[in-house]
């Protein structure tokens, strides 16, 4: 917090209540709290429902969850278009995802999500492609993200969206992709974002099968309603596969199919009817929170997490800082 040119300029008026003259005790210089640092980490749930034909592989989507720094997650998407040319779409995402894994802590990559993608990409030998998505929390709340193709992923402020990733893609339904042909795209085409956290911010990410059956007013509903982070990635994962499998459904996937020109023949548009439906694929959701906590000095205090603890903590620095500009 910087302190303002009044409060630098702020003299104590001695008053006639004023006991005396002394200065106030300058607590912060020698309070254990002061000293200690406060840390943003990411508590993480997640959950899969793969396509209903897919369910004995596990399907095609991948991901990863790491406590590196405040916490790192990814997903990976393998193209099902493999398929047709008698490829397994799975082990391209499958195979990005371990080595994202990793390298997680290779010096090069150095907390940048882009970098992981890079190096992760490089290190497959599998046949096939997969769009992915990074994300890294810093200690310090900066949050940080790559991502190739439609994977998504939103910030959940005070119970509104304050932050979305926009889907790349070459046309409808063709997402950029990371691939083991040159024709793909690489970690130099990723969408790279950065965003400033607080304390309570709620991450949901996930793979397009997630992102084409749901809107957002009812994540933010599944959201308030569920207990905690597992609960709210299993609510959020089965209301986007009810979805998906409901031919009568107005899916954000329909909506976009007809504003790209995809409609049922025009002579049913004539008697009323429109294209409708969710859209099966594998459904990956990663809900995650952010935490702050104390973390104790070098000196060994020991600081207990309590209510109160940060307000304390933010005014000392305040304090400290004002007294050392004064
Ligand atoms: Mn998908």
């Amino acid at each position: 917090m910087a302190a303002s040119t009044a409060s630098r300029l702020w003299l104590p008026r001695p008053t006639a209540s004023s006991p005396s003259p002394r200065p106030p005790p300058r607590l912060a210089r020698f309070s254990p709290l002061r000293a200690a640092k406060l840390e943003s980490v990411l508590s993480i749930g997640t959950h899969v429902i793969p396509h209903p034909r897919k369910v004995e592989t596990g399907g095609e989507d991948a991901f990863f969850v790491g406590d590196d720094g405040g916490g790192v997650f990814a997903i990976a998407d393998g193209v099902s278009g493999w398929a047709e040319k008698n490829v397994n779409p799975a082990l391209f995402s499958r195979e990005l995802m371990a080595n994202s894994s990793t390298f997680l802590k290779d010096e090069e990559v150095s907390h940048d999500p882009q970098i992981l993608l890079m190096k992760a990409h490089a290190a497959t030998s599998s046949t096939g492609s997969a769009t992915a998505i990074i994300a890294m929390l810093e200690k310090t709340g900066t949050l940080k993200i790559a991502s190739v193709g439609d994977c998504g992923l939103k910030v959940i402020r005070k119970g509104q969206v304050m932050f979305s990733t926009c889907p790349q893609e070459h046309y409808f339904d063709c997402p950029y992709q990371l691939s083991s042909e040159a024709i793909g795209q690489t970690y130099k085409d990723a969408l790279v974002c950065t965003v400033h956290l607080m304390e309570g911010d709620i991450i949901v990410s996930g793979s397009d099968g997630f992102f084409d059956n749901i809107f957002d007013q009812e994540i933010l509903a599944v959201i308030s309603e569920s207990p905690g982070i597992d609960e709210s990635a299993k609510a959020l994962a089965e209301l986007a596969r009810k979805h998906s499998v409901d031919v009568r459904f107005d899916s954000p996937y329909s909506m976009e199919a007809r504003s790209r020109g995809f409609d049922v023949p025009w002579w049913k548009k004539l008697l009323g009817a429109k294209l409708t439906g969710g859209k099966m694929d594998d459904i990956t959701v990663i809900v995650a929170q952010v935490n702050i906590v104390v973390i104790p000095d070098d000196e060994g205090a020991i600081v207990e997490r309590e209510k109160g603890a940060e307000k304390v903590t933010v005014a000392a620095t305040a304090t400290a800082s004002a007294e050392q500009k004064g």
